[in-house]
C-alpha cells in the first residue's frame, strides 16, 4: 500500500460517505468468512457504496494505490470467491446498497436490476409485472444478482432457461481503472463486434465489478406439474428425462436426481420434511413441467408418461403434487439437501458435470471408487441431472472421525476430477473457481485457454487489483513471466 491508511480511509469515506465505511473489527467480521466456513480472511475496511459511480471511483483510487479489492454480494458462494486473503491489506466492497430495480419493460420482457438486488426480490418484481425471471437457487433469499452474474449461477431451471449467462442482455461494470462500462442494452439482437459483457459473466469479480444488469424475462408460469418418482437406477432416470421431454413438448423445467441417503438425511435433520413415498428405493427424481398456458394439462401428460415408464420397469413408484403445499414440500426436500448434509457431518463436495447420457456410467464408476477407497464416507450424488450436473458429495459416515475423514479430501478430489476429465466433463459445473479450485483449473483447463484467460486478466486489470488470487493465481509482471 503506497499511501498511509488514515489518508486512504479518508478518501474512501469521501467517496461513499463515512457512515458507509466499516473499519471496526466486529463490524467487519460477518464479511470475512465464506458461507461454507472454509476460509477466513482479513480486510482493512468494508466499503458499502450506494451508486455505480461510487464503485468506479473506489476502483480508480485502489488502482492508483495498488490496493486489492474483493467484491461481495450475498456471500453464499461455494468457492471462497468473496472472502479476502489474510493480509489485511485488501478492501472488501459490499454491493448490498446497490439494490434498486431501475426499470421494468414488460413489452420487451426485460428488467434492469442493480447488482445488490437479492435474487428473490428480482423474481418478485418480475411477477408483479406479470412476468417470470427463471433463475432459481436454494440461496435465492440471500444471494444477489451481481453474485449470480459473477458466478454464472445455475440452479434448478437451467434445463429450460439456461444459466445466468443466458439470461443477460446487457451489463454495467466498473472497470479496474475507474471507468464505467455502460452497456445496459435491452436488445436481443446486436452483432456489433466482440461480446464484451460475456467476459464478466463467471469471472467472479476478477475483471470488473458488476453494478447493474439488463435481464431477460419470460411469460408467467400458469400451469405446473411436479412429481417425485422412485426410479430403478440413474440409467432409468436419464431415459425417463428424455421420454418426458419428448412427451411434453419440452416443458420440463426441472429434473433433479436424488439418492436414498439424501431423502433419509433431510427427513432426519430438516423439520417438516418426510419421505413422500412408501417403501425404500435407491434413487428418485424430482421432475417439474411448467407452462405459460393455464389450460395445459400437464398433470395428465406427466401421469401418462409415468404409467408407461412404470410398465416398462423404469419407475418403481411416483407421487404427483396435488396442491401448492404438496409441491413446496417436495421442493423443500430437494432444496434442503445441502443443509441436511451439513447437519449430518463433514462432507467432501464435487460440483461436476458430464454429458447427460454419461451420468449413469459416471455414477457407477465413481461410486465404485468411493465404495472401495473411502470406507468412512457415504456417497450422496445428487442434483441437476437434466443439465448433466451432479453434486458428487461424500459425507462422513456415522461414527467416523471428522478430522481423519477430511484428510482424504485431496486423494478423493484427484480421483473424482481425473474421472471427470475421462468423461470430457467439468470440475466446476455451476459454483465457479473462487480460491477453492484455482489449482484444479490450472491442472485441467486446456493450456491455450489458460493463456487466453491470463491475457484477458492482464488486459482488463494490469495491476492485479481485482479479487487477487481468485480464479487465476496472481500474475507475475509480464516480462518476468516470459523469461521464467
Ligand atoms: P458472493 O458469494 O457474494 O460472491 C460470489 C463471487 O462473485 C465472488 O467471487 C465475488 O467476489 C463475486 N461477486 C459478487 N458480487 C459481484 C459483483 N457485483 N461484481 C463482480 N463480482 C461479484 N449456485 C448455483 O449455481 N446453483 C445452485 O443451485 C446453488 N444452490 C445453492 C444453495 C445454497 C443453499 C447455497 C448456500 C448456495 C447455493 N449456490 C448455488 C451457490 C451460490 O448461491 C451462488 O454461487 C450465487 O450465485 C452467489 O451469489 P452471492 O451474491 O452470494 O455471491
Ligand atoms: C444445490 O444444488 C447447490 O443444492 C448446493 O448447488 C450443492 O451443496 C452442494 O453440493
Ligand atoms: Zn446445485
Amino acid at each position: 500500500m503506497s499511501v498511509p491508511q488514515p489518508r486512504l480511509l479518508e478518501q474512501i469515506a469521501g467517496i461513499i460517505g463515512p457512515q458507509h465505511l466499516l473499519t471496526a473489527g466486529a463490524e467487519l467480521e460477518p464479511f470475512l468468512t465464506d458461507h461454507r466456513e472454509l476460509y477466513h480472511g482479513r480486510a482493512f475496511a468494508v466499503a458499502q457504496p450506494g451508486t455505480a459511480d461510487q464503485v468506479a471511483q473506489l476502483l480508480a483510487l485502489c488502482n492508483a494505490h495498488r490496493i486489492g479489492v474483493v467484491p461481495q454480494g450475498g456471500n453464499t458462494g461455494y468457492c471462497g470467491g468473496a472472502t479476502p486473503d489474510d493480509s489485511g491489506a485488501q478492501l472488501l466492497i459490499s454491493l448490498a446498497r446497490l439494490n434498486r430495480i431501475r426499470a421494468i419493460d414488460a413489452l420487451n420482457y426485460s428488467l434492469i436490476a442493480e447488482a445488490g438486488c437479492v435474487l428473490a426480490d428480482v423474481q418478485r418484481a418480475a411477477a408483479e409485472a406479470q412476468r417470470f425471471f427463471p433463475l432459481s437457487l436454494g440461496s435465492e433469499g440471500s444471494c444477489q444478482i451481481g453474485g449470480n452474474l459473477a458466478t454464472n449461477a445455475g440452479g434448478v431451471h437451467v434445463l429450460r432457461y439456461g444459466m445466468m449467462r443466458d439470461l443477460v442482455l446487457g451489463l454495467e461494470v466498473a472497470l479496474a481503472d475507474g471507468r464505467l462500462l455502460s452497456s445496459l442494452t435491452r436488445l436481443r439482437k446486436d452483432n456489433t463486434g466482440y461480446d464484451i459483457k460475456s467476459l464478466f459473466l463467471g469471472a467472479e469479480g476478477t475483471l470488473g465489478i458488476i453494478t447493474a444488469a439488463s435481464l431477460k424475462l419470460f411469460p408467467s408460469i400458469r400451469a405446473a406439474a411436479t412429481a417425485f418418482a422412485a426410479v430403478r437406477d440413474p440409467r432409468a432416470a436419464v431415459e425417463l428425462l428424455s421420454r418426458v421431454r419428448e412427451a411434453s413438448g419440452d416443458r420440463v423445467s426441472s429434473f433433479e436426481l436424488i439418492p436414498r441417503l439424501a431423502v433419509e438425511l433431510t427427513a432426519r435433520h430438516i423439520p417438516g420434511v418426510r419421505d413422500p413415498l412408501d417403501g425404500v428405493h435407491a434413487w428418485y427424481v424430482l421432475c417439474e413441467l411448467t407452462s405459460a398456458r393455464a389450460a395445459d394439462t400437464l398433470d395428465a401428460m406427466l401421469a401418462e408418461c409415468f404409467e408407461q415408464a412404470l410398465e416398462d420397469g423404469l419407475l418403481e413408484d411416483a407421487v404427483l403434487a396435488r396442491s401448492e403445499r404438496e409441491r413446496s414440500a417436495l421442493w423443500r426436500l430437494r432444496e434442503t439437501i445441502p443443509e441436511a448434509q451439513r447437519r449430518d457431518g463433514a462432507s467432501l463436495k464435487h460440483d461436476i458435470s458430464v454429458p447427460v447420457g454419461a451420468i449413469p456410467e459416471f455414477i457407477e464408476r465413481a461410486g465404485r471408487w468411493v465404495h472401495d477407497n473411502v470406507p468412512d464416507g457415504r456417497l450422496i450424488a445428487y442434483g441437476h441431472a437434466g443439465d448433466g450436473n451432479l453434486h458428487f458429495n461424500i459425507n462422513q459416515a456415522p461414527g467416523a472421525d471428522r478430522a481423519a475423514f477430511l484428510t482424504r479430501s485431496e486423494t478423493v478430489k484427484r480421483a473424482i476430477h481425473d474421472l471427470v476429465r475421462e468423461f470430457d466433463g467439468s470440475i466446476s459445473a455451476e459454483h465457479g473457481i473462487g480460491q477453492l479450485k484455482v489449482l484444479e483449473l490450472e491442472r485441467y483447463a486446456p493450456p491455450v485457454e489458460l493463456e487466453l484467460m491470463r491475457a484477458v486478466k492482464r488486459a482488463l486489470d494490469p495491476n492485479g487489483i481485482l479479487n487477487p488470487g481468485k480464479v487465476l493465481r496472481p500474475l507475475q509482471p509480464e516480462a518476468q513471466e516470459r523469461s521464467s
